[in-house]
């Protein structure tokens, strides 16, 4: 069946969204995310002025030759903006190929491996008595797994750390991209991070016992020396990962941190191809890849990704940030279903708005994810809804040293 048509929706429910909708001729619609947070008109123009144009009259069901036509057709390979809108049009295909085979994604990527998938949820406070509220919270909401990010004396604003206290655990209400003209600027500060977050977990471990999976977000911010000795220092209280501890695009910087701790490694949600991880993989210097169907080339890319993962015996944590919109979650879900090397999966839940604008069918019933059982994703677009929230520039924060040097975020 051929493609009749496919556009391009800029909307933004309490924060920006790019999705992608690809018509056949005989009228099934399906959906794909293309949202790269602080940088969305780029993929959008990336699809409208370039795809879009080459989509009308190509086979719908052709998935793995669009995908090369448009990542070998383009010469210019990998890189955030190309993958993600090579995503949407994937992720698209998919869920056009899943309705018309009467069945939800899951059962056409090899059925289920497990009932459903678990979820890890962000809990935070600027000091500690309010991290353990929101630990609380969480679980109470249902959560069975747990990040903790905790303020650092001396520094204003941390990332990962909700601006407020974190209400019933309901929602996480950090939203590091701001709609502001220009980035906010916040201060960092590595040394008085590294002497405060042990404290951090040996509170929280004191608290709610051995059992509970923890796990923690270092965005990047260490050199491989300070991130060995994090990872050392957090031994005592077995973390299930320590994610991004440098920055990523130095495979070879993770030999130093291995060598040097048994704390689980998690990295590469800013990875977008499988090309990312050959070093890390090859060399057995992670436990956990962390990238997204929405940044790593949709369904095909992930499942390459996850497939060079379990050669050596990794596991999946699919980033899951409300910056991945509910398509490119759902997208997820029906992967982390069907894929024996599942690990985890990261929750924040949508906004209410956001849920108005897109309609699911996953569910989260206690601690775990479900993509349900409706053909295709389960994912609608209210055009109506979309509408009403135009798009607004926003930008994530720069990170400075107190001197004034800019510093990875
Ligand atoms: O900062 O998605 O693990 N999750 C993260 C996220 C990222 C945002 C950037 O757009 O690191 O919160
Ligand atoms: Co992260």
């Amino acid at each position: 069946m051929k493609i009749h048509a496919a556009d391009v929706v800029v909307t933004s429910p309490g924060r920006n969204f790019v999705t992608l909708r690809i018509t056949t001729e005989d009228g099934l619609t399906g959906l794909g995310d293309a949202t790269l947070n602080g940088r969305e008109l780029a993929v959008a123009s990336y699809l409208g002025d370039h795809i879009v144009p080459l989509l009308t009259g190509r086979d719908a069901d052709a998935i793995e030759d669009t995908w090369q036509y448009l990542y070998r057709g383009g010469y210019w390979r990998r890189g955030p903006v190309t993958m993600a809108a090579i995503a949407a049009v994937d992720v698209a295909l998919w869920d056009i190929k899943a309705q018309r085979a009467g069945m939800p994604l899951y059962q056409l990527l090899g059925g289920a491996c497990r009932t459903g998938a678990l979820a890890y949820g962000h809990a935070s406070g600027r000091d500690i008595p309010e991290l353990l509220d929101s630990v609380r919270a969480h679980l109470e909401a249902g959560y069975r797994a747990i990040r903790v990010q905790s303020g650092v004396p001396g520094l204003d604003s941390v990332y990962g750390v909700a601006a407020s206290a974190n209400g019933a655990g309901e929602r996480y209400d950090y939203e590091p991209a701001r709609r502001t003209a220009r980035p906010t600027e916040e201060q960092w500060d590595t040394a008085a991070y590294l002497r405060h977050i042990p404290t951090v977990f040996e509170a929280v471990r004191a608290e709610f016992g051995p059992g509970l999976p923890l796990l923690h977000d270092g965005h990047h911010r260490m050199t491989p020396l300070q991130a060995a000795r994090l990872g050392k220092s957090l031994e005592p209280y077995d973390l299930f990962w320590l994610e991004d501890v440098t920055p990523a695009e130095d495979q070879a910087a993770l030999r130093l941190v291995r060598q040097h701790t048994t704390t689980p490694l998690a990295i590469g949600e800013v990875f977008n191809s499988v090309h990312d991880y050959t070093t890390l993989l090859g060399e057995r210097l992670i436990d956990y890849v962390r990238s997204s169907v929405t940044h790593a080339g949709g369904v095909t890319g992930m499942r390459r990704v996850l497939d060079l993962a379990a050669v050596y015996g990794v596991r999946s944590g699919m980033h899951g940030p409300t910056d991945i919109s509910p398509v490119g979650m759902a997208a997820a879900l029906h992967l982390d279903l069907a894929v024996h090397n599942f690990g985890i999966q990261e929750y924040m839940r949508h906004s209410p708005h956001t849920l108005e604008v897109f309609r699911t069918s996953y569910r989260f019933t206690d601690g775990l994810l479900h993509p349900g059982e409706e053909p295709g994703l389960g994912v609608t677009l209210d055009d109506e809804a979309a509408a009403r929230f135009p798009y607004a520039p926003a930008y994530l924060p720069v990170n400075r040293l107190a001197d004034g040097t800019v510093h990875d975020w």
